[in-house]
């Protein structure tokens, strides 16, 4: 340690040798403030004036644009701006090789939660349940029960499903691809661009693309937890995937629709992206 640090002020009492530097800064500091150019008060007042005037416009171009959006028609009850910008960024996902969503150990997975039970009111005869799979044209194509889906290659899927409420749970779900299914109507229906999904009474449906629904890891799922899915998670037949929102995974399928038009989907007409992608 020097004697440089004991020189600090003690008592009040102050060293001239210490003093006098921090005089010459202080006037240095002075005379630099002294050179900066001054704005005469009235002129001071115009500028704040016309800077206050400038954020207001700003604000109130910001307000029209946005009343604008607002006044645009609707689609799905969502603004056509908006949608317009959302089918850009999807045409831009869609441009892109498919990608797939992170899958884990079945020893990461537990039992997902009940959310949701639009369309599950009626008690489900599982042994009785059939579901009906219609063509682009209105055609009925097949009525299949619970045996068409045991009967495909049986996949296990670990992924994170994620609910637009903002929770989300490693599951495990068990069943069949879906695309391992179209491959017994592909032939008959051809380039198809959609899929419609309802519930035996109607109540929930839900709308896919075909390159979504034909991804490797939408499965149409028979099991959750290594168990047959419990009523409440949509037995018999469910969907499940980690790409899109949980408001898609349709529980209890009754009817499997190909369409050259968008489907109908439960929560889009109640404002959600009709896509719901992750
Ligand atoms: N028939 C039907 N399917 C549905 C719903 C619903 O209300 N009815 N809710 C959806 C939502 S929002 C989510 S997050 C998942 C939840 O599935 P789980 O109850 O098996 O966790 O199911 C989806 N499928
Ligand atoms: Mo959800």
């Amino acid at each position: 340690m020097s004697d440089d640090d004991t020189t600090a002020p003690v008592d009040g009492h102050v060293d001239d040798d210490v003093d006098e530097p921090v005089d010459q800064r202080a006037t240095e500091l002075r005379s630099q403030v002294d050179e900066l150019p001054t704005v005469p008060c009235d002129q001071y007042r115009r500028r704040s004036r016309r800077s206050f005037l400038t954020g207001a416009a700003g604000v109130l171009v910001a307000g029209g644009f946005w009343r604008w959006v607002q006044n645009q028609d609707t689609d799905d009850g969502i603004p056509q701006v908006l949608r317009n910008q959302l089918e850009r960024n999807e045409s831009i996902w869609s441009a892109l090789p498919a990608r797939s969503a992170p899958e884990y150990d079945i020893a990461d997975a537990s039992p997902i939660r009940v959310n949701g039970t639009i369309g599950l009111d009626d008690d489900v005869d599982v042994d009785g349940w059939t579901c009906r799979v219609e063509g682009p044209n209105g055609e009925l194509l097949d009525v299949v029960d619970l045996s068409v889906f045991e009967d495909l290659p049986q996949r296990d899927l670990v992924i994170e499903h994620k609910c637009i409420e903002g929770w989300s749970n490693i599951t495990h779900w068990g069943g069949a691809r879906f695309s391992d299914f179209h491959a017994r109507y592909a032939d008959q229906v051809g380039d198809v661009p959609y899929v419609g999904l309802e519930t035996p009474d109607g109540d929930y449906y839900v709308g896919w693309d075909i390159d979504s629904i034909l991804h490797p890891q939408t499965l149409l799922a028979l099991r959750e937890h290594g168990e047959p899915l419990a009523p409440e998670h949509g037995a018999p037949l469910r969907l499940a995937t980690p790409n899109k929102y949980g408001i898609k995974t349709i529980k209890r399928i009754g009817v499997i629709r190909y369409t050259y038009e968008r489907p109908a989907d439960y929560w889009a007409e109640r404002s959600y992206d009709w896509y719901a992608g992750l």
